[in-house]
């Protein structure tokens, strides 16, 4: 086997990014390890197919080498619809109450990292590393030692790990630890997400420390360790720059602008965000015009019937508000139920006086380092930060809020609406060094450079 730092890249993700140019922190942080390693990146082409191929497609004219696979009906709704997004998702942001608990849901999650596994072992190659992103693969490492393949294996968790009750509630929380233990690396977001694994390992499963980040688990030897993901800040301090302004909102009546921007998920908070709104309205009527709301929320998951309930209860309450508090000049609330281009949003982001990240629960959340590096230096907007996003963990100079608490919530925005410009610089430019410093490509390098074989 060939030197570790001569070693080929395989990055194995749900989603294949396709499209000629694809864009996006994580395809640009892996893109120079991926070049440079003549790597590969393999994932779903994104539409189930009537006959999946018994191969993966190639996708050429990339920047590096993309590999996708197709996937039926069938097993697209168990593994993807199913064990994924309906089971794992709602147990790692805290809502058992929303799991859905279905044997076919697990035989498909476990029969697609087998079907996954058995197409890539042709390409590939001894001196691969192969680095598994998220929660949809976990998995994936068992299923390709399973089939013989002895090179290193890395898996990154995007979202939070559950604690030992949440674990609990599992249809099979010893099977998770046994799939986790055949990778040589784990990375989480934050402290607290390294904690609530091993302290759900530690209940649930054979679990030893060893030193600093050497484990044994399940009977295997293998490291795990903390990697905060950034955004490719300077592309999108440059982006926001040159946006133009699309705030016409404020042009008319003078009010400041808050932003949110979220996929429409339960997790993300936005009606506890939308009441706490109402509550600043309704307890400062001098802030009426004075203040609007812009929420973007694109759709997400529309399979799924927890993600039907949050839109209904999301346009319900911005009509009811808008109902309340609009005049002939200004609406309280926009909600945008589409996409916009990044191009617009970094824009949107530089115009809004303050950024509304409020997650209930949330592995990192993107939004707040790409508000903080959207603001322009000399007047920067402030970032209201839930304690319960990952970011929260490095982002201490935010306003940080319980998002449960809407009178606190409240607070927090008019504390923000009247903040002065020094507070708000020197808040912002300590929240912009961290943003730089450790950026989309700060977070590969480091857990590339841990990514190799234990012993
Ligand atoms: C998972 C974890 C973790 C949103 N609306 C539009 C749009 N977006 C972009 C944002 C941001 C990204 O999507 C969302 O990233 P987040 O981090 O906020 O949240 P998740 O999608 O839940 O991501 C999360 C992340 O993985 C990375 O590890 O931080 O905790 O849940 O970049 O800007 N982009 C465009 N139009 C939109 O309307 N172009």
């Amino acid at each position: 086997m060939t030197s570790q730092t001569s070693s080929r890249l395989v990055v194995v993700s749900n989603r294949l990014p396709l499209g000629d140019n694809p864009s996006g922190g994580l395809v640009v942080a892996l893109e120079d390890a991926l070049g440079a390693s003549g790597g590969v990146w393999i994932g779903f082409s994104g539409q189930p197919s009537e006959a999946p191929a018994d191969h993966l497609h190639d996708h050429p004219g990339a920047r590096f080498r993309r590999l996708s696979f197709d996937l039926s009906q069938e097993d697209h709704d168990s593994y993807y619809a199913g064990y994924s997004n309906s089971t794992l998702w709602p147990l790692c942001h805290g809502r058992a109450d929303l799991m859905r608990i279905v044997p076919e849901y697990l035989e498909g999650y476990r029969r697609v990292a087998g079907r996954i596994a058995d197409l890539m072992v042709p390409h590939l190659r001894q001196d691969d590393r192969i680095w598994v992103q998220d929660y949809q693969l976990f998995p994936l490492a068992a299923a390709l030692r399973e089939r013989g393949v002895s090179v290193p294996i890395g898996h990154f968790l995007h979202i939070p790990f559950p604690g030992p009750a949440d674990c609990a509630a599992l249809p099979n929380p010893s099977e998770l630890f046994q799939w986790l233990s055949h990778y040589d690396l784990l990375g989480f977001q934050t402290r607290r997400d390294l904690g609530a694994f091993v302290q759900s390992a530690r209940q649930l499963s054979q679990f030893q420390p060893i030193d600093r980040d050497m484990i044994r688990l399940c009977g295997r030897t293998l490291r795990a360790g903390v990697f905060p993901i950034g955004i490719d800040a300077s592309a999108f301090i440059a982006e926001a720059r040159q946006a133009p302004d699309e705030d016409r909102m404020r042009s008319l009546t003078g009010a400041r602008m808050m932003i949110g921007v979220d996929r429409l998920d339960y997790s993300k908070g936005i009606p506890q965000r939308f009441r706490a709104y109402q509550m600043l309205l309704d307890t400062r009527p001098d802030l009426i015009e004075q203040v609007s709301f812009l929420q973007i929320a694109p759709p997400t998951r529309g399979e799924v019937e927890a993600y039907q309930d949050i839109r209904e209860e999301t346009e319900h309450l911005a009509g009811r508000i808008n109902g309340q508090f609009a005049t002939l000049n200004w609406t309280p609330i926009r909600f945008i139920h589409r996409p916009f281009p990044r191009a617009v949003l970094a824009g949107l982001y530089r115009q809004a006086r303050i950024g509304l990240v409020t997650p209930l629960a949330d592995g990192m959340n993107l939004v707040a380092k790409e508000y903080v590096a959207a603001q322009d230096v000399a007047d920067p907007g402030v970032l209201i930060l839930s304690r319960f996003a990952g970011a929260a963990e490095t982002m201490t100079d935010a306003l940080i809020v319980n998002p449960h608490d809407p009178q606190e919530m409240a607070e927090a925005m008019a504390e923000a609406l009247a903040m002065s410009s020094v507070e708000r610089r020197r808040r912002h430019a300590a929240l912009l060094q961290g943003v730089i410093e450790q950026d989309v490509s700060w977070w590969s390098s480091r857990y590339l450079d841990r990514l190799r074989p234990v012993q």
